[in-house]
Order: C-alpha cells, then structure tokens, then sequence
C-alpha cells in the first residue's frame, strides 16, 4: 500500500474524536505526508453510506428490537467490510492517509471481551471483513474508567455506552491486552486537551517520520 493507515482506539468517551479533529488539522503541515497525498478522516461504524445505516441499526434501534450479540458482532462486520473495501483500500492504493475512529480492535474489546463472544470467531471475522488490511500504526487513548464516564456526563448514552460499568471495565482491560499483543502505542488520555495532542504528535512523528 502507497498510502498510510492510522487507527485511534479507546474506550468511550476517552477524547478520540477531540483528538481526531486536532490530528485531521495538524497532520497535512507535519511533513509526514507526501505532497499529494491527501487525508481521510472516517469512523468506524458508519464510515460509509450504507454504513451509516447499519450504524442506526447498531447504536440507535429500541431496546426490543436490538440486535442479539452474534447479530450485533455480524453487523459490525458488515460495516468494517464495505469501509475496507470501498473507502480505506482504494485511498491506500491511491497514496492518500487514512484516519479513523476505531476500527476492528473495537469488535475484539467490546464484542469479544466487553459481551464475552468466542475471539477466535472474531479474528476469523476480522480476517474476512478487512481482507487482511491492518493499521500502519493503532494509538490506544488510555483513560481511567471513572473518567470518560466523568467526561461524557450529561450526553445521551448509546446502545453500548448503556451497558454499564462493568462492561465498560472489561472492554478498557481488553484494550490493554490488545495493545500488548498487537504493538500498539499507549497514549495518556488524561490531561489538557492539548498535552494529549502533543503525546499523539510525537508518537506520529517518531513513528511514521522518514
Ligand atoms: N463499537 C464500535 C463496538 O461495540 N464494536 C465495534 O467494532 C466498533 C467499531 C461507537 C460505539 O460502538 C461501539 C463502541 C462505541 O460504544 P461512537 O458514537 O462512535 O460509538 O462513540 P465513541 O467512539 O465511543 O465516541 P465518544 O464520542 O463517546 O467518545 P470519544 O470520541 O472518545 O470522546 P470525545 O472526544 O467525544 O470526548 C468526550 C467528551 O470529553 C470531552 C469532550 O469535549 C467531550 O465532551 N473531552 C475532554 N475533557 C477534558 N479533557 C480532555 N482532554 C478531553 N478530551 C475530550
């Protein structure tokens, strides 16, 4: 792949949209990126059209008509595949930089170790949807529990975000594990806004400068 792929992790709340927003700024003038490529901002789920829809059947449907686990598990699959192979794929090939708001380490947290879903089932799944495609480089925002709860208080919870604490707590210790094993770079969540976009800063740098 010509292009780089960059991957923001983390439990809810714990700031990556905040930081999505300041990197989609800072990155083009970093002198990372080549010339002519261009930077994609997506998300995953709904980083697609028909992944928008699939991301109201995810987070927003009433709870009798909610998606039962392994339902819940296939349809973030669905997404994950359409984003690979319509938006992320083709950017890569054409030289451009992706960035995105979580992606298939979310499945293994949250539906492998947040809903306790067979994992290998889910790297069979994560295989299948990404075709293969991994992350250049996956940045886990790490932040105490208490604190994204503290952080999202007064918004509207999702679906998943309405599972409670305990669920919350294993997804943060599967994010953990998955950083160990997968290689990828813990970041301090807490602070300034500021100070965690200069940690993320200068892992970028150290990581994907020449
Ligand atoms: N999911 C997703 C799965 O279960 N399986 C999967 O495979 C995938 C891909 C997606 C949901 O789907 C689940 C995980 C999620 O539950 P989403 O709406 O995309 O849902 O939500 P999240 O990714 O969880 O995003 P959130 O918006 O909840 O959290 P963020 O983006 O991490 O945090 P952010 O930046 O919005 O910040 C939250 C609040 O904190 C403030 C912000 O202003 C905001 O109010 N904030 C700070 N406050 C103090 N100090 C800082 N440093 C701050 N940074 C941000």
């Amino acid at each position: 792949m010509k292009g780089r792929f960059i991957v923001l992790e983390g439990i809810d709340g714990c700031g990556k949209t905040t930081q999505l927003e300041h990197l989609v700024r800072w990155l083009p003038s970093a002198g990372l990126m080549p010339d002519a490529a261009e930077l994609l901002r997506t998300r995953e789920p709904g980083g697609t059209s028909l992944g928008l829809s699939v991301r109201e059947l995810l987070l927003h449907t009433a709870a009798d008509d909610a998606p039962a686990p392994v339902a819940e598990l296939l349809l973030y699959a669905a997404d994950r595949s359409q984003h690979v192979e319509t938006l992320i794929r083709p950017a890569l090939e054409r030289g451009d930089w992706v960035i995105s708001d979580r992606f298939s380490g979310s499945t293994q947290a949250y539906q492998g170790y947040g809903r306790g879903l067979n994992r290998s089932l889910i790297e069979q799944l994560e295989q299948i949807a990404t075709g293969g495609l991994q992350p250049d480089l996956t940045l886990l925002l790490e932040l105490p529990l208490e604190e994204s709860l503290r952080r999202r208080r007064g918004e509207a919870a999702d679906r998943i975000e309405a599972e409670g604490q305990a669920f919350l707590g294993r997804v943060g210790e599967g994010f953990a594990d998955m950083a160990k094993q997968r290689g990828w770079f813990r970041v301090d969540a807490a602070g300034a806004p500021e100070d965690v976009s200069q940690r993320l800063e200068q892992v970028l740098l150290e990581q994907l400068g020449e």
